[in-house]
């Protein structure tokens, strides 16, 4: 199965553990042990991150995900076209719609897209868009971000992704934000594009009941980062509660 039918068949319990290659790359064991644990309470996994782009490193990182897990599909949220590993299934092939920066629109998809073709990956066409602090993403990605007290402003990119024919919506607060999305900012985008578009929403996520409300408010599923590296145990709870 595609990686994007398992995404709309798991639809409101979506579990999405972001591995940053950065990270997992100086320790291997401790990571080995956290798939593992992450494994029966995820969709697929995400490999990906804003710094230290290198291929090298993310097909050891995705290779390390296929070794430990059970035919869990891997997906890349890539930082740049580095990241284009041969062994991934599927990329969220994405641009950042609030970018300044035509590098993040349009110029790496350019580029990554050859390579995408090239290893035969699944593209996921991925509307990103940055709310809130956005932390690194933001910062390297040049975007404009959406203040959380201007929701209607969300919804109009989130309407405008709609229209351009993006699958998925992802709404990003920037990874370990203090702030995750607002849960009423979630709720106008799903009244806003009605049901056709997946919406995926990361960034600070640290707690099951934040999860869950963002599930209740209209997000299809969550990426966990942060939490998973810091407390792993704490992001198993948040990913049970999500797939009840
Ligand atoms: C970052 O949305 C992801 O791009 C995950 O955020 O690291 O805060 O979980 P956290």
């Amino acid at each position: 199965m595609r990686a994007l039918e398992i995404l709309f068949n798991e639809r409101g319990k979506v579990v999405l553990p972001l591995l940053d290659p950065d990270k997992v790359i100086g320790q291997p064991h401790y990571y080995e042990d956290v798939i593992r644990k992450i494994e029966p309470w995820s969709t697929a996994f995400l490999v990906g991150g804003s710094t230290g782009f290198s291929q090298l490193e993310t097909e050891t990182t995705v290779k390390l995900i296929k070794n430990n897990t059970n035919n869990k599909k891997v997906i890349i949220f890539p930082g740049s076209p580095c990241q284009v590993a041969p062994s991934a299934d599927a990329i969220l092939f994405m641009s950042l719609l609030n970018s300044t920066n035509r590098r993040y629109l349009i110029d790496s998809q350019v580029e990554g897209a050859i390579l995408v073709r090239r290893y035969g990956l699944e593209a996921i066409p991925t509307a990103y868009i940055i709310v809130g602090e956005g932390g690194t993403a933001g910062w390297v990605g040049d975007a404009k971000p959406i203040p959380f007290n201007k929701p209607e402003i969300l919804v109009a990119y989130s309407l405008a992704a709609r229209y351009m024919g993006f699958k998925v919506i992802y709404l990003e607060a920037g990874s370990g934000a203090k702030n995750h999305i607002p849960f009423e900012s979630i709720s106008m985008v799903r009244k806003a594009v009605g049901d056709d578009v997946l919406i995926v929403v990361g960034g600070g996520i640290r707690s099951p009941e934040v999860a869950i409300k963002m599930i209740e408010n209209g997000a299809d599923g969550i990426v966990i980062g942060t939490i998973l590296e810091r407390e792993p145990e704490r992001a198993i709870e948040i990913a049970r509660s999500v797939r009840k």
